[in-house]
């Protein structure tokens, strides 16, 4: 990010930046592949001091790579997004990886599940994603969790839209959801969550899960949603009682005019570092 000014070499950072501008099949607003761009300008304004963790994070050493290229098909572009954290997963920094659309979290989730046998994925998001296909394809961001769903435990939390043909896979298998206007009440939430979750955790956060108030720019906005604090509440006690190996942080789009989304999206990834260095 434009956060660090030393100790950026990756070998030697606690965090490492992944920007993944991937913006292919978009069902209603565009806007995602300027996302992680726009994440990265705006992260050079949020505080070196957070004002939460009471010191500056960045000296812990903050990676940031160059954006993925994401020219070509799907199937190539997944490919080569599957080998960036393959190469990503051998050194010590977690990653975070920033898009462009959900479906990314699919072949970045695979090399995790490979090396983690413990692994299960917190999804936080307004849209359950667990469709098989959707426009004829199962690479849609309405897919996005189904391919790890069928191997790894997946605990979904904001979720406030299901589609007719994708119910039936909420509550079911290896998928925990909770419904967002069933569990209103955040400090019931937060244990029932970590309970579902194993020890060894995938953060994928789809910014959608967040109330629009908070991330007014994102393909297709769902009212009701967390908090800026619900949500720090949530994440602050998943990463402090479990080992996370990777988040990525999707569907982030921008707006003209209005900068809300993409600094408050510099400001969590640069919180969410500030909660993980709190375990060291
Ligand atoms: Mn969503």
């Amino acid at each position: 990010m434009g956060l660090e000014r030393k100790n950026n070499s990756l070998p030697l950072c606690n965090y490492a930046v992944i920007p993944i501008p991937f913006e292919k099949t978009v069902s209603y607003g565009h806007g995602t592949s300027r996302g992680p761009a726009a994440v990265l300008e705006a992260s050079t304004q949020v505080e070196l001091w957070d004002e939460e963790i009471k010191r500056e994070i960045w000296e812990d050493g903050i990676f940031t790579s160059a954006a993925v290229n994401c020219k070509g098909t799907t199937e190539a572009v997944f490919e080569r997004i599957e080998n960036t954290a393959r190469e990503i997963i051998k050194y010590k920094a977690v990653p975070f990886y920033v898009g462009g659309e959900h479906s990314l979290t699919q072949p970045l989730v695979k090399p995790y599940i490979e090396k983690y046998p413990d692994l299960s994925i917190l999804h936080f998001d307004a849209h359950a994603d667990l469709r098989a296909e959707y426009d004829g394809t199962p690479f849609s961001h309405a897919c996005a969790l189904y391919p790890a769903s069928r191997r790894v435990p997946v605990v979904q939390a904001g979720i406030r839209s299901v589609g007719s043909d994708e119910y039936q896979n909420i509550n079911a298998g290896k998928v925990k959801t909770f419904l967002m206007h069933e569990n209103r009440d955040i400090k019931k939430l937060i244990p029932q969550v970590l309970k579902s979750l194993t020890g060894t955790v995938y953060m994928t956060l789809d910014v959608d899960g967040f109330d629009p108030s908070v991330i007014p720019a994102t393909g297709t906005p769902q009212p009701g949603g967390f908090s800026w604090y619900e949500a720090l509440d949530l994440l602050r006690a998943v990463i402090e009682n479990k080992k996370i190996v990777a988040v990525d942080i999707m569907e982030t789009a921008t707006k003209k005019d209005d900068h809300t989304t993409e600094m408050n999206v510099a400001k969590l990834i640069y919180r969410l570092m500030g909660y993980l260095s709190l375990k060291k």
